[in-house]
């Protein structure tokens, strides 16, 4: 077996590299090293990733690993297996040989463990066996229960709840977002389209539109960014005269709510002063936005006939008398032709001031906006979250109207939504 761990160490040293030959790294001079930190930049924001990724079959093994870390707190594993998938998806081609990986950043020993695999053997062994362990389908699956997070997961898990069935035969109350969850369980697990993001878009614009006119409504997260699917749909909402914004949600809630396009709503006001809060990161990036947290019902007929496929094959299910005999199961709940479908919907609003902070914060991918607080706070001595960017050298927040100015504030070149696809 080939021992790259002295790859590693290498790699933190900022020497260049040969993966194969040990010997000729030594023989090496030091200042390759910036040659190659030149070629590739080792900050994910420094880099144009799209969303054509030549690696899936690399980053979807990375991936998994990462999520079985954040799943089992173990955050600093994840982000080493998050930053290597991204780096394999801004390569122009296919991986071949671990040779081609000469020189890049961002790939650890075990993450070249994985790749080393994947080429040999075409598949990772680490990979298959995380898939089948009984944990990490477990966390899977109660995790996909809105409202219910890494840590409630395995407290349950502990006390032999695997399953959705086990845990509604258990005595655990759950609160008011996991049983919406549990509830949609099905619909809030399958991907939601583009087009009924739009779908949704028109509704929300609607709301918007009859509380407060003049305000603006911008598709973010995974949408803007030009992802055919989603796990949820976020829209940002402004309004461009400062303070217009203030009560706007309470008023848009309660209008889409009337129209009964809300199966579940949790509103949080925005706590974010910079006269009181001052310049320090907050706990998260995005805790203090006024922000609403909703499943909504999105219609059928919402959908300008996006869904005519799955209608068929739901009308075709209902007349199949096997799957309408048993009233309470799964299959059938999937089978109801129900003329609707849960989608997870997030609504943020910001005041003008702070729009520019928010869109870039809330476009994402979570990697790229998690490299460019990193790239501020380490590079440029400077916190940036959906807020504020504050210069710690000058003492001073620095403002900004839009991205392209944030970018030019941090000193990177400007990367557009598309290609921020880490
Ligand atoms: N975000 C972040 N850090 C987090 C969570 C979110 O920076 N911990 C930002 C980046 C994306 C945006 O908020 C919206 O979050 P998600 O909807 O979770 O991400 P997405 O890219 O839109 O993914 P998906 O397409 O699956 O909805
Ligand atoms: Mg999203």
């Amino acid at each position: 077996l080939l021992d790259i761990s002295w790859y590693t160490e290498s790699m933190k040293a900022g020497h260049p590299v040969e993966i194969l030959d040990r010997h000729k790294l030594q023989e090496q001079q030091v200042d390759e090293s910036k040659e190659v930190e030149s070629i590739v930049p080792s900050y994910a924001c420094q880099r144009r990733t799209t969303l054509e990724n030549h690696n899936t079959v690399f980053t979807d093994a990375l991936s998994l690993l990462a999520e079985n870390a954040e799943l089992s707190d173990e955050d600093g594993r994840g982000v080493a297996f998050r930053r290597a998938a991204a780096m394999l998806k801004a390569l122009h081609s296919p991986v071949t040989d671990l040779l081609q990986l000469r020189g890049l950043p961002c790939l650890g020993g075990h993450s070249l463990r994985v790749i080393k695999d994947v080429l040999e053997n075409g598949a990772s062994s680490e990979v298959e066996f995380t898939k089948q362990s009984e944990r990490f389908k477990a966390l899977k699956v109660l995790t996909g229960i809105f409202g219910v997070g890494a840590k409630t997961a395995e407290r349950w898990i502990r006390e032999g709840i695997h399953s959705l069935q086990q845990l509604q035969d258990s005595a655990h109350t759950l609160n008011r977002a996991q049983q919406a969850g549990l509830e949609h369980y099905d619909d809030l697990n399958q991907p939601v389209t583009k087009a009924e993001g739009d779908a949704i878009g028109e509704i929300v614009a609607k709301a918007v539109m009859s509380v407060l006119p003049g305000a603006q409504i911008t598709l973010i997260g995974g949408f803007r960014r030009g992802k055919l699917t989603g796990h949820d749909v976020d829209f940002l909402i402004t309004h461009p005269e400062e303070g217009r914004e203030v009560g706007l949600m309470p008023k848009v809630v309660s209008w889409l709510e009337s129209k009964g396009f809300l199966l579940y709503q949790k509103t949080t006001r925005n706590s974010y002063l910079e006269s009181k809060d001052g310049p320090a990161r907050p706990s998260s990036n995005m805790d203090r936005f006024e922000r609403c947290f909703s499943i909504f019902k999105l219609p059928e007929d919402e959908k300008q006939g996006t869904k005519q496929t799955e209608t068929l094959t739901d009308t075709c299910s209902l007349t199949t008398p096997s799957l309408v005999k048993d009233e309470g199961s799964e299959s059938t709940k999937r089978a109801n032709l129900k003329p609707w479908r849960a989608v997870r919907v997030d609504l943020v609003v910001s005041p003008i001031s702070q729009f520019a902070f928010a869109l870039l914060g809330w476009t994402g991918s979570k990697l790229f906006e998690r490299e460019l607080r990193r790239w501020a706070g380490h590079e440029k001595a400077m916190s940036l979250s959906s807020h504020a960017l504050y210069d710690n050298t000058q003492s001073k927040y620095l403002r900004a109207s839009s991205e392209e100015e944030i970018f030019a504030h941090l000193g990177l070149e400007y990367i557009p939504p598309s290609e921020r696809n880490a």
